[in-house]
């Protein structure tokens, strides 16, 4: 990720580069910069003699003078920890190259020619897990967004497209499944135990989306038969063990396939389906044609190891992989400044999907959620970017929550300006015109303008401009007119300090206070930075509903009392307008306490307001009780609240927030011992009543352990003890995790005892721990770092216990510092590992200048000591520099 720099601000960034001890600062590539490649790549063959410590690569390259590009006599293929064996032209060994840093420079003779490349890998070696690497016995690989070039050297950018014929030799018995992008052709067995497969990928395709995967794998095979009749092949191939918890994932991938027909009219182009699960990885999953690869953690589910926010995971990120058959692969990006056109756009089908396979209200308060604890911060801090970025050095630094789900949240603007219908429209003229090409953020505009009939000319800001708008709104009332006034500013970022108006699309609605109802709900779009609405008719003044729908991604300031508010958290028929309402009031109330402001008598007045819209919720029984659920995660992040302050106490904000929480366990005890009592009532199932009844089971005993410890420990305990599912012990355990006592230890024992082995549930037992309101976390977390099931070669362990901790924010942010020298530490030791992860880490340390003076000097320190350290990689290194910049 990057910011939008201004020259001068990218000279400052040098400056500072050079200050460092580096030997050499990571070259700033910038999107102003793009030209097409002067080669077309149309066919490329690939031979691998397979072996996990030592893999034989000999790629063929037909190229071919690209004449929508300047002409070049050199073709560069970029390589990265690669060495040549031997390099043909049309059969010829030549010497007419030179590695430039990791690339090779190959000069050709005339328009079209045969390049042959030999390399030897060390799949066994390659802990950055990029490229091809070795996982538990097994070879697979992770080629986006540079990847492919730590295989072959190949100019490794997603414009060249080519054809894709792959053969793999290798021992039968250690890797007897061969799998690759497309089809399978042909396959036999060779000389001392070896065994072969030749598979053909008809999609040109760019080199990211490669794709092998060798090893003792079963799979779990069903069938998808298309709109057009085609019956499709579908393969989840895992570890043997784990074939029993591929059920949900089949399904999930089932039902994407038909929606995305249904709502997208996109249907699958190949044959064959390959999902494969494996258990280190550095993300989610990879949509590889034809042949995804998965984090197990997307794939792996039943109802003993696996909770319901689990399978809701799996299901969102399988829709998502599959999506990108066509919105990535079919139609990929011209260059990696575009990334946003296939995220974004994935993203919002995947949260669409989701909204329509479940509960579309809640699935909308948990995508805001997110946005708000992971995109707001970025947005507000030094590595604010476009979701179209400029420059960056690091491209993996780039796949953030600003491309992936503020570019969703631009998209779901547009649909909301032009409703479903026109909007599919606009879609379906992309798909049409761009179908086969690697395209740009401006293609995908364009083709909506057009589609669906808008002007967007404007709305292009949101392409370009970094920060998260703020809108300020007042409602005045005269006569029987109400009038709105609305005033927009778009913050000031790195390298941004100047921000034009935006078009933003609000839906609002304006409550009669007597009958509780009002008169439709209106879409208003402002694009100016001041403007004023009036509505007549209403003899009293409205209650302003506003951004219902979060239409959108914006900060909305109202000029309203705690009565509006409590109005309509309780009246207010758009969900999650009702969901604000209460988010309002408590982070006002929690504002004005952490600033000291208030009285104890006001504070008690405040706590018994939020309580009684509380109670309003647990007897509303309009509510299912996914959507109580999210109504009772009444309290905000800590990690929002201080998003919502100029400069925060972390210490302040952990202490009134739990002290609120506390409060409301007390005033409500027997409600929520109540509602436990219910819910417990309610025997499992997948039905959403059940699965209901599981989410606030939980939340019940969260204020009760706050409000009552003893209680809600006994009552932890019991529910742990009784538990027929993973939601209800995980649950359980999170409570237990955060008190003291014999039933913490003893929970904890048998929780590990219990699922010793299964890789995915002890990540939980490292998170548990890792991410729990104990006050001794700290210490916890450094004794787990010394596990003997810790290790920093898997990601997934790496995450349960130090991303947990850096996002616990009253562990992160204990006052001596130590929380953030140990982020620091996992920094240094992980960044010659697996940069990327490494690079992860930084945006926290990265929060200094909106942290209180005394901690803010410790986090600052404490990426001083990084930037200081030789040889940081390239992701780490532009993630510290951007950060104290
Ligand atoms: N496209 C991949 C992400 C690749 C990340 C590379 N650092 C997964 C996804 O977004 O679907
Ligand atoms: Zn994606």
């Amino acid at each position: 990720m990057d910011i939008a720099r201004t020259p001068s601000t990218i000279d400052g960034n040098d400056q500072l580069a050079d200050a460092a001890p580096q030997p050499k600062a990571p070259a700033i590539i910038r999107r102003e910069d793009y030209k097409p490649f002067p080669w077309k790549v149309p066919q490329v063959a690939l031979d691998f003699t397979l072996g996990l410590d030592k893999t034989r690569v000999v790629a063929t390259l037909q190229v071919e003078a690209n004449p929508e590009a300047e002409r070049s006599p050199i073709i560069l293929l970029n390589g990265d920890d690669l060495e040549p064996l031997s390099v043909k032209v049309d059969g010829e060994e030549v010497t007419s190259w030179t590695l430039e840093d990791e690339d090779m420079l190959l000069s050709l003779q005339s328009d079209r020619h045969e390049i042959e490349i030999v390399t030897e890998i060390d799949p066994s070696a390659n802990t950055k897990l990029m490229g091809l690497y070795a996982s538990d016995g097994m070879l697979c690989t992770q080629c986006e967004a540079e990847g492919f070039r730590r295989i072959a050297f190949f100019p490794d950018r997603p414009d060249v497209l080519s054809t894709y014929r792959v053969r793999m030799s290798g021992d039968a018995e250690a890797f007897p499944v061969l799998l690759c992008n497309g089809n399978l052709e042909a396959s036999g067995t060779g000389e001392d135990g070896t065994h072969w497969a030749e598979w053909h990928d008809p999609w040109p395709k760019p080199s990211y989306l490669f794709a092998l995967v060798a090893g003792q794998l079963v799979a779990n095979t069903d069938s998808f038969t298309t709109m057009s009749g085609r019956e499709v092949t579908l393969n989840i191939y895992v570890r043997e063990g784990d074939l029993p918890r591929t059920g949900h994932a089949m399904e999930s991938l089932k039902k994407s396939m038909k929606w995305d027909e249904e709502v997208f009219g996109r249907e699958y182009d190949l044959d064959l389906f390959n999902i494969v699960a494996v258990s280190d990885f550095n993300m989610g999953a990879m949509e590889n044609k034809g042949l995804n690869i998965f984090n197990t953690k997307y794939v792996l589910a039943d109802e003993d190891t696996a909770t319901d926010s689990d399978f809701d995971g799996i299901e969102g990120v399988i829709a998502h992989e599959y999506f990108h058959n066509w919105s990535g692969n079919r139609i990929t990006c011209r260059d990696w400044f575009q990334l946003s056109l296939k995220e974004g756009f994935t993203v919002l089908r995947d949260q669409l999907f989701s909204q329509d396979m479940g509960s579309e209200p809640v699935k909308r308060i948990e995508d805001v959620r997110v946005l708000r604890g992971a995109q707001f911060p970025e947005d507000s801090g030094p590595l604010a970017h476009p979701i179209r970025p400029d420059s960056y050095r690091e491209i993996s630094n780039f796949y953030t929550a600003t491309v992936y789900n503020k570019g969703a949240e631009v998209i779901r603007m547009m649909r909301t300006m032009a409703g479903e219908e026109r909007f599919r429209k606009g879609t379906d003229l992309y798909f049409d015109r761009h179908d086969g090409e690697a395209a740009t953020c401006e293609d995908f505009i364009r083709a909506i303008e057009e589609g669906a009939g808008l002007d967007l000319s404007q709305f292009r800001l949101w392409y370009s401009q970094a920060g998260t708008p703020k809108v300020s709104v007042r409602l005045e009332h005269t006569g029987d007119t109400a009038t709105l006034h609305l005033s927009q500013d778009v913050p000031a970022t790195p390298g941004q300090p100047d921000k034009q108006p935006m078009p933003i699309p609000l839906k609002l609605a304006l409550f009669d206070r007597k009958t509780g109802k009002h008169h439709g709900e209106q879409l208003v779009t402002v694009n100016k930075a001041q403007d004023s609405l009036s509505f007549s008719g209403f003899a009293e003044k409205p209650v302003l509903s506003i951004n219902r729908g979060f239409s959108a991604p914006i900060t909305v300031e109202r000029d309203v009392g705690q009565d509006e508010l409590v109005f309509l958290a309780a009246h207010d028929d758009d969900p999650f307008a009702r969901y604000e309402a209460l988010q309002d009031l408590v982070v006002g109330h929690l504002k004005q306490a952490v600033d000291g402001a208030l009285t104890d008598d006001q504070r008690d007045a405040a706590r018994s307001a939020i309580a009684q819209a509380l109670k309003a919720v647990l007897e509303d029984d309009r509510l299912d009780d996914l959507m109580r659920g999210e109504l009772l995660l009444l309290l905000p992040s800590e990690t929002y609240l201080a998003e919502t302050m100029l400069v925060a106490d972390p210490g302040r904000i952990h202490q009134e927030r739990q002290a609120l929480r506390a409060a409301l366990g007390q005033a409500l005890e027997s409600e929520f011992a109540a509602l436990h009592e219910r819910a417990s009532a309610v025997p499992f199932g997948l039905s959403a009543e059940a699965r209901g009844a599981r989410k606030v089971k939980t939340q019940a005993l969260v204020y009760m352990a706050a409000g009552n410890p003893q209680r809600g420990k006994a009552m932890a305990w019991a529910q742990y003890q009784g538990a027929d599912n993973m939601t209800d012990r995980q649950g359980a355990l999170m409570v237990l995790t955060g008190l003291d006592g014999i039933e913490r230890t003893d929970a904890l024992i048998d929780f590990y005892n219990r699922y010793q082995g299964n890789a995915l549930v002890v990540d939980k037992w490292f998170a548990l721990q890792a991410s729990s309101m104990h006050p001794h976390v700290l210490d916890h977390v450094k004794a787990l770092g010394n596990h003997p099931d810790f290790t920093m070669k898997n990601p997934n362990r790496v995450r349960s216990l130090y991303m947990a901790f850096a996002y616990n924010p009253h562990a992160f942010h204990a006052p001596s510092g130590e929380g953030y020298k140990l982020v620091a530490d996992v920094i240094l030791a992980l960044d010659p590992i697996n940069p990327q992860t490494a690079a992860r880490f930084v945006p926290q340390l990265g929060r200094w200048r909106r942290i209180e003076p005394g901690r803010s000097a410790l986090m600052k320190a404490q990426l001083e000591r990084i930037a200081e350290a030789p040889e940081l990689s390239r992701d780490t290194y532009e993630q510290v520099s951007r950060s104290l910049g």
